[in-house]
């Protein structure tokens, strides 16, 4: 009986190990709130390996978003995932960081160094000494199948495509949250650009024009999110009575209360790209489109993608876009841009990610063992 328990719980755990495979990540983030959320999850799904974290200017400077991440590391316990600090400013320099402090608090992650565990003035002097843009070229170079996934302005991602003509072909895929692709931004700056391409258009240019990349639009946040809440409690992954839900009720206190005065939802953001990372069945319906970025600096398009819609269908039943079907003639590359994602995964791995003892594959563990036994 007692050989039968073991070699069943082998037998499971030997399928459960085999059924998926390790998902090898490279994270580039600004370190603002909803990146150490979308990271929460990287950092603690059994199946993923996150290689590298690197920084990039943005809500906050590379700095604070190192500073911000090492404070995670310690959250969560993985303090031996290196970090790398990456461009300062964009390609086109664009001077001192204003904070957006109202949303973000004056660290990007609300303002609550005393929040549990606690800012140190040594998570600035954590990261490792090699450029962020040479920490995506070396662990792509010793490392096969990668995906790069970025949560921030694009500058490092294109400094490291500039750098390493190599780099498109090595990588297995780039996920991004960032863009738009109906002409919707949120960005305070009389603009139509979402905030990670306003911020360096011409890194987003780069980017665009020289390899093909999953887009997590901001069009589709800003339309879905609302909708989606009929589906999930945001919220869910705050009341988990662990130490890591504190840690996130704590670093997104401020930007909920900003959310409630200013009539938003305090939906998904970059947990959609890190989610579509790992697993690309949370991608429920996406439309691929020639894509460009608008780089006229007085325009208040600047930073905007600009999009092809000649042969592109709308399908008003579906009410779905149709993949473009022309060839376009300005060389435009094709991007794919999510348009819809699986709300209610993504909300399980974050609470999952918070609360361990709930995850769904210890269920799997004990609901087959029984059976077998049975
Ligand atoms: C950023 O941190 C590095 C050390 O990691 C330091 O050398 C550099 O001066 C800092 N830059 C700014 C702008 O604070
Ligand atoms: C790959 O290169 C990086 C940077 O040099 C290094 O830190 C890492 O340990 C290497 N990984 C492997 C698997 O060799
Ligand atoms: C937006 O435009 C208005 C009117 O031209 C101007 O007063 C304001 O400073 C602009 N805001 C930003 C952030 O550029
Ligand atoms: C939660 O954090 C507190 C304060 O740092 C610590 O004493 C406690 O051991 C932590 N609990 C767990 C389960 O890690
Ligand atoms: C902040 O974390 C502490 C535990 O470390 C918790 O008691 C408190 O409720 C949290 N605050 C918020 C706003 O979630
Ligand atoms: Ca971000």
């Amino acid at each position: 009986m007692i050989s039968h328990i073991i070699q069943s719980c082998f037998l499971i755990s030997f399928v459960l190990s085999t059924s998926q495979s390790t998902v090898k990540l490279i994270i580039d983030t600004d370190g603002v709130y909803d990146d150490i959320r979308g990271l929460t999850i990287a950092l603690t799904y059994p199946n993923v390996e996150v290689l590298a974290i690197t920084t990039v200017h943005g809500g906050v400077t590379a700095n604070q978003s190192a500073a911000n991440v090492v404070r995670l590391l310690r959250a969560v316990g993985k303090e031996s995932i290196p970090i790398f600090i990456g461009a300062q400013d964009s390609m086109i320099p664009k001077g001192k960081i204003e904070v957006w402090e109202e949303l973000f608090g004056y660290d990007g992650i609300g303002g609550v160094p005393d929040a549990n565990p606690k800012a140190l003035p040594s998570d600035f002097k954590s990261a490792q000494k090699m450029h962020a843009v040479d920490a995506i070229i070396q662990f792509t170079r010793n490392t096969s199948d990668v995906v790069l996934v970025g949560l921030g302005p694009l500058t490092n991602i294109a400094m490291a495509l500039q750098k390493d003509a190599d780099l498109a072909n090595r990588i297995r895929k780039v996920v991004i949250m960032g863009g738009n692709y109906l002409g919707i931004g949120n960005t305070q700056y009389n603009s139509t650009a979402e905030f990670n391409f306003l911020m360096d258009p011409e890194a987003a240019q780069i980017v665009l024009s020289s390899i093909h990349t999953t887009i997590v639009p901001w069009d589709t946040c800003f339309l879905k999110g609302p909708v989606y809440n009929e589906e999930v409690d945001y919220e869910e992954s705050l009341h988990q009575n662990t130490n890591l839900s504190y840690f996130l009720s704590n670093i997104t206190l401020k930007a909920r209360e900003f959310n409630t005065i200013a009539q938003q939802i305090y939906a998904f953001v970059d947990d959609i790209a890190i989610s579509i990372a790992i697993d690309p069945e949370i991608l429920k319906k996406s439309v691929e489109l020639y894509a460009s970025v608008e780089l006229e600096r007085e325009a208040k398009t600047r930073g905007q993608v600009t999009i092809d819609w000649l042969g592109t269908k709308y399908d008003p039943i579906d009410q779905q876009f149709k993949a473009a079907t022309n060839k376009n003639e300005a060389n435009w590359l094709k991007q794919t841009f999510v348009t819809e994602y699986d709300v209610k995964k993504i909300n399980q791995l974050l609470v999952e990610a918070v609360n361990p003892s709930i995850r769904k594959s210890n269920l799997l563990i004990s609901k087959n063992s029984l059976f077998i036994l049975a």
